[in-house]
C-alpha cells in the first residue's frame, strides 16, 4: 500500500502515511446541508498548505488555528501560506450569504476549500473541519471523503453565560471556557461580574469595590447551613484582564457581554459604598446565597451617578454593543420604607397600578436611566425578564429565565429576546437524577434530552413576533460551583445539546439518537483538551 501511494506520486515518506483514522461529517451542531459526491476525496498529511486571503491577518489567523486544531488532534503538520491556490487546503472570503456566519465547505480529490462571507463564517468551516476528523496520534494521513456542506446559523446570538460573582475563575480557566464555546460554535459570553456575594471587575472611580467589594469574609456551607467554612474568598479581574479576555474572544468571533446587575444583587457593592443603600448600612459582602434585600437606593442621586460612572468605564473596556444591567430578584421592601425613594416616587408623579406596584415603576426608572446612559454612548441594554415590570425601557433586549413568558410578552411587544429559560437551560440544576453520587447542586432536574428537546421559537407566538426571538443562552450560576472543574463538568456536555438549538435547523432535532451519537465523538476533543465532562447522563432519559 506505501509503495502504491508512493508511485502515485504522493510525497508520502513512510507507512506512517498510511490512512489510520477516519473522518466523516458526523458533527455536533449538525449542518444544514451535507452532500456527499461521489468521487475521491482528499487526503490529509502532513507537509500539506493552508492557503488564507493575502494580507488579512483574521485570516491568518484563522488559518494557524486550523493547523493547531488539527496537529493537537492528528500530529498532522500543515503549513500556513498566504495565496490562493488549485490544491491544498484554501480558506478564502466572497461567498454571498444571508448571514456573514455563514460558510460552504468542499473537499474533493484535488483540494479542501472553505469559504464564506466574513472571517467569523470562515471559523466556522474551520470547526466543522476539525470536529470531522477524529482524534488519534501519530500523524498519520487521513482521507478526508468527499464533500459539500452549505450552513448557516439558526439565531445570531449563540451565548453562554457565567457567574463570577459566586465562586471565580482564573485568567486561563476564562480562556479555556471561551475555547470551549467557540468548540460548540457559541458566539457570545454572557460574563455576570457583580453579585451580593462579590464585585469583581476594577471600576478606578470607586477604588473600594475591588478592594473591600470583592472579599467575603467566609462562605456559607452548602445550602445555607448555617455553618460557614471560615475562610476568606476573593479576587477580581483587573481591567487590563478583562480586555485581555475580550481579546482572547474576539480572535475567536465571541463578543464578551459585560452585565452589572442593578439595582438588586448589589450587596457587595453596598459593603463599599454603605451611602449608595436606604439604611446606610453597614453592609458586609454576603457570606449566604440567595436574594438580599439590601439593594441599591433608588431615590438617592449618588445611585443614579454611581450606575452612570460605572457603566462609564465599563464601555471603556468592553466594546460590546450591548451592555446587560441586571435587574433580575430586586427585593422592594427598603424602598417602601425609604424616606428619599418614596420621595422619588412622588416626584415622578408613580401613581402605582393592579398591574404594578409603585415601587416596580421605581425599578423600571432606574432601568430606564442606566439604558438613556448607554443608548447615549452607542449601546443597547439587555435585562432580565423583570425589567418588563413597571413598563420596559425603550430599546431594552429581554432575557427570558422565569420559564418563556417574559420573553413572549417582550416579543409582542417588539422588542427582542433572548431564550434562557431555567426550565430548559440552567446548568447550575442537576444533570442525573442521583443527586446522592452528583456534586451538590442547587436543585432542578435538566438532563441532556430535556435540554436538547427545548425548542425557542414559542408557537403562542404568530411568525411576525418570532421574529423577536434573537438568541438562546444557557447560564451557568456558581453558588455551588467553587472549581473549574466543576464548571466544566456541569456544561459538558449539556453544551452540545444548546448549540445545536442555537445553530441548527429545527428540523435536524427530531434524531436524538443520531444526536448523542455524535456527541460521543465531541467527547473525544473534550478528552484530548482536559476538559472535565459527564458521561453517564448521555444515557439518562427525561
Ligand atoms: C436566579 S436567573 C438568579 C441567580 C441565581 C440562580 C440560581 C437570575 C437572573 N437570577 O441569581 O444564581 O437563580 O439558579
Amino acid at each position: 500500500n506505501c509503495l502504491g501511494l508512493a508511485f502515485a506520486g504522493m510525497m508520502i515518506t513512510s507507512c506512517t502515511d498510511k490512512p489510520t483514522a477516519f473522518a466523516d461529517y458526523q458533527i455536533v451542531p449538525m449542518p444544514l446541508e451535507i452532500t456527499t459526491p461521489q468521487q475521491s476525496g482528499f487526503l490529509l498529511k502532513s507537509g500539506e498548505t493552508i492557503y488564507y486571503t493575502a494580507g488579512n491577518e483574521k485570516m491568518k489567523k484563522n488559518a494557524e488555528f486550523l493547523a493547531s486544531f488539527i496537529k493537537e488532534q492528528t500530529g498532522i503538520e500543515l503549513k500556513v501560506q498566504e495565496g490562493d491556490k488549485e490544491s491544498g487546503i484554501v480558506l478564502k472570503l466572497g461567498l454571498e450569504a444571508t448571514s456573514p456566519e455563514a460558510y460552504h465547505l468542499t473537499v474533493d480529490g484535488g483540494k479542501v476549500v472553505i469559504e464564506a462571507p466574513s472571517e467569523a463564517g470562515v471559523f466556522y468551516g474551520i470547526q466543522t473541519l476539525r470536529k470531522s476528523v477524529s482524534v488519534h496520534e501519530g500523524g498519520g494521513a487521513i482521507e478526508l471523503p468527499a464533500v459539500e456542506i452549505n450552513d448557516t446559523p439558526r439565531f445570531s446570538y449563540r451565548g453562554m453565560m457565567l457567574d463570577v460573582g459566586r465562586h471565580m475563575f482564573t485568567m486561563d480557566e476564562i480562556k479555556t471556557y471561551i475555547d470551549m464555546l467557540a468548540l460548540h460554535n457559541i458566539n457570545r459570553l454572557h460574563w455576570h461580574l457583580s453579585e451580593d456575594q462579590g464585585w469583581r471587575i476594577e471600576i478606578k472611580k470607586y477604588p473600594k469595590l475591588t478592594e473591600i467589594g470583592s472579599k467575603r469574609s467566609e462562605t456559607v456551607i452548602g445550602r445555607n447551613s448555617g455553618k460557614y467554612d471560615g475562610k476568606p474568598y476573593g479576587g477580581f479581574y483587573t481591567q487590563e484582564q478583562a480586555k485581555e479576555i475580550v481579546a482572547y474572544a474576539a480572535e475567536r468571533y465571541i463578543t464578551v457581554i459585560p452585565e452589572i446587575d442593578l439595582p438588586g444583587h448589589m450587596q457587595a457593592a453596598l459593603a463599599a459604598y454603605p451611602e449608595l443603600g436606604c439604611t446606610g448600612g453597614p453592609y458586609e459582602v454576603w457570606r449566604m446565597w440567595g436574594v438580599s434585600d439590601n439593594v441599591l437606593c433608588a431615590g438617592n442621586d449618588k445611585t443614579i451617578q454611581f450606575i452612570k460612572d460605572v457603566l462609564a468605564e465599563i464601555i471603556e473596556i468592553f466594546p460590546s454593543e450591548y451592555i446587560h444591567v441586571g435587574g433580575d430578584e430586586c427585593p422592594k421592601d427598603k424602598w417602601k420604607t425609604c424616606p428619599k425613594c418614596q420621595a422619588r416616587i412622588k416626584a415622578l408623579g408613580i401613581k402605582g397600578d393592579s398591574k404594578h406596584s409603585k415601587e416596580e415603576y421605581l425599578q423600571s426608572y432606574v432601568i430606564r436611566e442606566a439604558e438613556k446612559f448607554l443608548n447615549e454612548h452607542g449601546r443597547n441594554i439587555i435585562g432580565w425578564d423583570e425589567i418588563l415590570e413597571g413598563g420596559l425601557a425603550p430599546n431594552a433586549t429581554v432575557m427570558s429565565w422565569r420559564g418563556e413568558s417574559g420573553g413572549i410578552e417582550a416579543a409582542r411587544q417588539k422588542h427582542n429576546v433572548i431564550m434562557t429559560p431555567n426550565t430548559y437551560l440552567y446548568f447550575d440544576y442537576y444533570q442525573a437524577k442521583d443527586t446522592e453520587t452528583e456534586p451538590l447542586a442547587i436543585g432542578g432536574y435538566l438532563p441532556m434530552e430535556r435540554v436538547y428537546s427545548y425548542e425557542p421559537m414559542p408557537s403562542a407566538l404568530t411568525p411576525e413576533e418570532q421574529k423577536y426571538i434573537t438568541g438562546v443562552q444557557a447560564n451557568l450560576w456558581t453558588e455551588y460551583i467553587p472549581t473549574f472543574a466543576q464548571a466544566q463538568y456541569m456544561v459538558l456536555p449539556r453544551m452540545a445539546a444548546l448549540c445545536e438549538t442555537q445553530w441548527s435547523a429545527p428540523d435536524k432535532k427530531k434524531d436524538y439518537e443520531g444526536f448523542l451519537k455524535r456527541t460521543v465523538r465531541l467527547m473525544d476533543i473534550y478528552k484530548l483538551k482536559g476538559w472535565n465532562y459527564a458521561t453517564h447522563i448521555l444515557d439518562v432519559k427525561v
